[in-house]
């Protein structure tokens, strides 16, 4: 911003400032619109002067007081090396651990349409049969048009729409592999329910066939969902998780100092004994125009060098396990297979790359990994989630059983024969990142939790008011179940 424009700003806000104060507030260019956007909080219909705002700069708080401190990789190189506690023995000795869920290598698609029509054939197979427990005899939609007025039928189809009609009731058009059908849902109770209804989900559907013998009027409505007698699986090694993501290596605001007490707090913690990344391990390179200007290191391979150096700091008898995001190097449709060789081999061998997302089976506790791209897309579809409240979004995955349901928009799906994205297990817990923020909530017996971040908040987010939670880390404890958050 320039003087004129930072003058033009304050006098929206019936501000005064000489020029030696405004010359103050563009002086340090990455902080102008903090700065002015707390001058117009505090003094507005008065005037200011180089004191008021340099009492501001004071009182900045801790997430952009070491903005920017470095610059090159040289610089971020030496963030990397600082002093190390002793590292302790794990207590547990013996590692257990499987990965069920991991499509790399697996990916068959041809890349043509046809690839898509066999995705969602198997979205509907493997999502009408969890459906099924929930509903009696199921018809093809087909048979609707044999049917007569008033019979009552149940079915299960892909949404194609849904909307509310001009009366303010709810239609959801579904279709399956061979037809489609019409419901109108009349009955208030349920429009919540309704509400809930994202397009391409799998859903049941029972009613009753209107006298036109063309629409069904819906009387209830059905997700895969989790059975609610589902209980959690435990361990009884006594062995923690830590599940973390959003690391950003390699872009300027790189939490480092959380970092380094993060890793030295890992190093001693004996109980420790495994750890789960749900991606963004690297701020890598254009993700978005003009990124460049917030990175330290501009090379994505130096990046991943980087992130494997802070890795080797964890203990050699951690098991680390990986899965990456939309800021490292995999293709960014779901799902992402792992990081390629050339980057994978960077790292120590305690550190095994998954894909995103994977099932990852700790000890007979499922946590489903998924750095949770859709949060957004789910939170814009549904009345009342948020993204920065990502819990409601992660619920609706699990109900849905769906991890990114909704087809085109912002999500990129890859054209795979086999939808991997459908929850056909259901985990004990639901792992994401993403959104930057931490977040906690169950769902049936289902920890869900996203995991916050260890970047700064950045112009980006500045932009759109994302105050990012910064260095936290939820420690999973295997024997209780219970997730405690670890800030640092
Ligand atoms: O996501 C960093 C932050 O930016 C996180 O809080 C989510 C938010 N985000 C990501 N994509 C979008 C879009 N398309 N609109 C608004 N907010 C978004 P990261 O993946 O680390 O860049
Ligand atoms: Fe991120
Ligand atoms: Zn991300």
């Amino acid at each position: 911003m320039d003087s004129n424009e930072v003058a033009k700003s304050l006098a929206e806000d019936k501000i005064v400032a000489d020029s030696e104060t405004i010359e103050h507030i563009i002086k340090n260019e990455k902080e102008t619109e903090t700065i002015l956007e707390k001058v117009k909080d505090e003094y507005s219909n008065s005037n200011i002067s180089k004191e008021d705002v340099e009492g501001i700069e004071l009182s900045k708080d801790d997430s952009s007081q070491d903005y920017s401190e470095y610059d090159s990789p040289e610089e971020f190189k030496r963030i990397l090396e600082f002093e190390l506690s002793d590292c302790r023995e794990r207590a547990i000795r013996e590692s257990d651990y499987d990965i069920s869920g991991d499509i790399s290598g697996k990916s068959y698609g041809s890349g043509e349409i046809e690839s898509y029509i066999e995705l969602f054939r198997d979205r509907y197979k493997k999502l009408s049969g969890l459906l099924k427990r929930h509903l009696e005899e199921t018809y093809p939609l087909g048979f609707v048009n044999s049917k007569r007025g008033g019979d009552y039928v149940s079915l299960i189809g892909i949404v194609n729409e849904v909307r509310d009609t001009q009366k303010g009731n709810k239609l959801v058009k579904i279709e399956d592999t061979n037809d489609e059908a019409l419901v109108v849902f009349y009955e208030e109770e349920i429009f919540d329910k309704c509400d809930e209804i994202v397009e391409d989900e799998v859903i049941g559907i029972s009613g009753r066939i209107a006298d036109n013998g063309e629409i069904v009027f819906g009387e209830d409505l059905y997700f895969p969902d989790i059975s609610p007698n589902r209980t959690m699986n435990k361990s009884n090694s006594g062995a923690k998780v830590a599940l973390i993501s959003d690391l950003h290596i390699g872009g300027q605001e790189f939490a480092a100092e959380k970092w380094q007490r993060f890793t030295n707090w890992v190093r001693q913690k004996e109980d420790l004994k495994y750890m789960v990344v749900a991606g963004d391990l690297v701020d890598g390179v254009g993700v978005y125009p003009e990124q460049d200007k917030e990175l330290s290191v501009t090379s994505v391979e130096e990046q991943y060098q980087l992130c494997a150096k802070a890795f080797e700091k964890f203990p050699d008898d951690l098991e680390i396990i990986v899965s990456p995001g939309n800021h490292d190097t995999p293709r960014l449709a779901e799902p992402q297979p792992q990081l390629r060789e050339e980057y994978r081999e960077m790292f120590p061998d305690n550190v095994r790359m998954t894909s995103n997302p994977a099932l990852v089976e700790i000890e007979g506790v499922k946590i489903e990994v998924y750095h949770g791209m859709s949060i957004k897309e789910l939170s814009d579809s549904i009345p009342d989630l948020e993204m920065e409240e990502a819990e409601g979004a992660m619920e609706q995955m699990l109900k849905k059983r769906h991890l990114n349901p909704i087809f085109g928009g912002d999500n990129r799906i890859a054209p795979e024969n086999e939808d991997y994205l459908v929850l056909e297990e259901a985990p004990d817990v639901l792992h994401c990142g993403h959104v930057h923020k931490l977040r906690q909530s169950e769902y049936r017996n289902v920890r869900i939790i996203n995991s916050g971040c260890w970047q700064k908040i950045t112009e980006f987010q500045k932009q759109k008011n994302i105050v990012p939670d910064v260095g936290t880390a939820p420690i999973l404890d295997l024997s209780t179940g219970k997730i405690e958050v670890k800030e640092f």
